[in-house]
């Protein structure tokens, strides 16, 4: 019979051969992006001595006894030649807190530090935290922004659904120890706000997206733009949209800044979440777009559609149908790792450069908003291609 020590040596066994298991590129890329083969962090890559008491005093049948649920929309950056995603860990109690993850090559061998973080509340505790968007700002902090949930006070007596979205801030040096500062004051509720990493006239800039409710963004109008004196008790006064919502597109019900834009000498590069509804409940893929560095709040490139959506097993988990991004890296040779959540289950990675993310942006038509607009978009494609493949 096998012994205790025995049991352990094999439960950690098995998940090392899970953390070290290499993750390859697929094939069948379409040129602006590759995918990789495994995704790279789900509830089993969670730490064993998070999950089991491993004292055969306590724990004789070597049962899990904190139930982890899923790793999702996680923000990123590269610290000390490491790839680090600040991950949203959901436990099996529906509480989601961020843990740390490194990788020493961005595509596999993730591995949580041991303790998640430890996050200060704010003078008004949150029940959930989560979809922290990480920057370093010019400042010289790192600043995470999140999602704190609360029970909405305002709800009828016995309703326990009705909640408010509020931005949370703080700010590190280490990624370790965090302060926490004033959660953000605005108008309206707020999810996915993310910090622009440079002073905008002495300013703090902010992308927002404002929201009639925890769910609706209503007339919200998509993503916006503010700026704040200070992150110390940030408030929003002036909000711009600047990247709007159309009717029958891939952003028709909502919207949200993924991590913050990249610079790059052709303008800000975006990543995002567009949001759709359809007989099987909502639809979120992901999509890019540019501004220009003189004027971030002016929209330079948008080309139409999605740039990912959930394909194969991505398509299925604990919110089906749904691809969320809110961490990438930009190495310095110019490679591009986009962190994305599939269904709000799992971590995956994607790949390319940031001249190919450039070229899509600003060479892929844009959407004309009309079945007749997008034909003619086809026709003038083909019409060119046949003349090229007719000289040959
Ligand atoms: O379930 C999909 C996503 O829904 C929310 O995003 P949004 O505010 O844009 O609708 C968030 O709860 C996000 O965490 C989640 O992945």
């Amino acid at each position: 019979m096998q012994s205790y020590k025995d049991k352990v040596a094999a439960l950690l066994d098995s998940h090392e051969a899970l953390l070290t298991r290499k993750n390859e590129p697929m094939e069948d890329s379409n040129g602006v992006v590759t995918r990789y083969e495994f995704p790279i962090l789900t509830a089993a890559h969670t730490p064993i001595i998070w999950r089991y008491d491993l004292d055969e005093k306590t724990n004789p049948y070597l049962m899990e006894r904190i139930g982890m649920n899923a790793t999702l929309n996680s923000g990123a950056i590269k610290w000390n030649g490491k790839y680090l995603l600040v991950v949203r860990v959901e436990g099996s109690d529906r509480k989601s807190f961020f843990a740390v993850a490194e990788s020493p090559n961005g595509v596999d061998n993730f591995r949580f530090w041991d303790f998640p973080v430890t996050m200060p509340d704010d003078i008004d505790p949150a029940t959930n935290i989560y979809d922290m968007r990480l920057t370093v700002h010019e400042d010289g902090w790192i600043y995470g922004l999140f999602c704190a949930e609360r029970h909405d006070p305002a709800a009828p007596k016995g309703d326990l659904s009705t909640a408010t979205a509020t931005c949370g801030i703080a700010r590190t040096k280490d990624l370790v120890n965090w302060e926490r500062l004033p959660d953000l004051k605005s108008k309206s509720q707020q999810r996915n706000v993310v910090l622009h990493p440079e002073f905008l006239s002495g300013k703090y800039a902010l992308y927002t997206r404002p929201q009639d409710g925890f769910i609706d963004a209503g007339s919200g109008g998509g993503i916006g733009w503010a700026l704040v004196d200070s992150m110390e008790n940030a408030e929003v006064k002036d909000e711009k949209i600047i990247d709007a919502r159309y009717y029958h597109t891939i952003k028709e019900v909502k919207n949200g800044e993924g991590p913050h834009p990249i610079k790059t000498d052709k303008g800000w590069l975006h990543l995002a979440h567009g949001v759709r509804g359809c007989a099987a409940g909502l639809r979120y893929v992901l999509y890019m777009y540019m501004t220009s560095l003189e004027d971030p709040t002016k929209v330079t490139a948008a080309p139409a559609g999605y740039f990912l959506a959930p394909e194969g097993d991505e398509r299925i988990g604990d919110v089906s149908n749904v691809l969320f991004t809110n961490g990438w890296i930009a190495d310095e040779d110019g490679k591009v790792f986009i962190y994305y959540a599939s269904s709000d289950t799992r971590m995956h990675v994607a790949t390319s450069t940031v001249d190919k993310l450039v070229d899509y942006c600003m060479n892929t038509p844009q959407d004309g908003l009309t079945t007749s607009a997008s034909v003619e978009t086809l026709k003038n494609m083909i019409t060119h291609n046949l003349e090229l493949l007719a000289k040959k």
